[in-house]
């Protein structure tokens, strides 16, 4: 029996899901991607504060946060352009953790230097709940921290590693989450060190 919005339910670690030639061909990848659609410089509804993070988006549709609010749109917000298109190792890999759910619309990139972190948050600006957020890290390691439903209950604290998948199904869906630091020298995928953060959504309802 687990406590109602306790993330166990639907939360789901695949440590070193990816090998490693598979995560140099994905970050090969999205090098491209990110020659198309640059990473831009989010930065909070209202008070403008920037994010640490940088972000791009694939997929038909991208997640975006400006002065205005957080939704997601089908262009780059700063180059006009449609999003590139989600890689199928990225897909290949929804079928396997997510084979009921629809197609995910949105693969939101999160770009970390060794000093940006992430806030807890809630995954909700979505239409439809019901297919997980998949996850999957690049370069360096990362303290995850994920609690429940509510903000400010209980949380638990975890290392995400290079190749690390996470699901977010079920009750853990709309559990609070954030990354608390990043492990700086931890990894030599990407060259220049940092992390990168891919999260896979279902937006609309199918
Ligand atoms: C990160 N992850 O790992 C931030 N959201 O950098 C997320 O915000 C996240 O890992 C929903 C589901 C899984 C996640
Ligand atoms: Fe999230």
């Amino acid at each position: 029996m687990t406590d109602k919005g306790s993330p166990s339910s639907g939360f789901k670690i695949l440590p070193g899901h990816f090998p490693s030639a598979e995560q140099e061909s994905l970050v090969a990848q999205l090098r491209e991607i990110l020659i198309k659609a640059p990473l831009f410089q989010p930065v909070m509804p209202r008070t403008g504060k920037p994010f640490s993070v940088r972000m791009s988006n694939c997929g038909p549709l991208g997640w975006v946060s400006d002065v205005t609010g957080y939704r997601y749109q089908a262009t780059h917000p700063v180059t006009g352009a449609p999003w590139p298109e989600i890689p199928d190792v990225l897909l290949d890999l929804w079928h396997q953790v997510a084979p009921t759910s629809p197609l995910p619309e949105a693969c939101l990139i999160n770009f970390y230097e060794p000093t940006a972190k992430m806030g807890m948050h809630q995954d909700r600006d979505e239409e439809t709940f019901d297919a997980p957020v998949v996850s999957v890290s690049l370069g360096d390691t990362a303290t995850f921290r994920i609690g429940s439903t509510t903000r400010g209950g209980k949380t638990s604290s975890m290392r995400l590693a290079s190749g690390d998948v996470v699901v977010m199904g079920g009750e853990s869906r709309l559990a609070y989450h954030g990354i608390d630091r990043i492990l700086k020298g931890t990894s030599t995928l990407l060259k220049n060190g940092g992390r990168i953060n891919l999260t896979l959504r279902r937006v609309t309802r199918p």
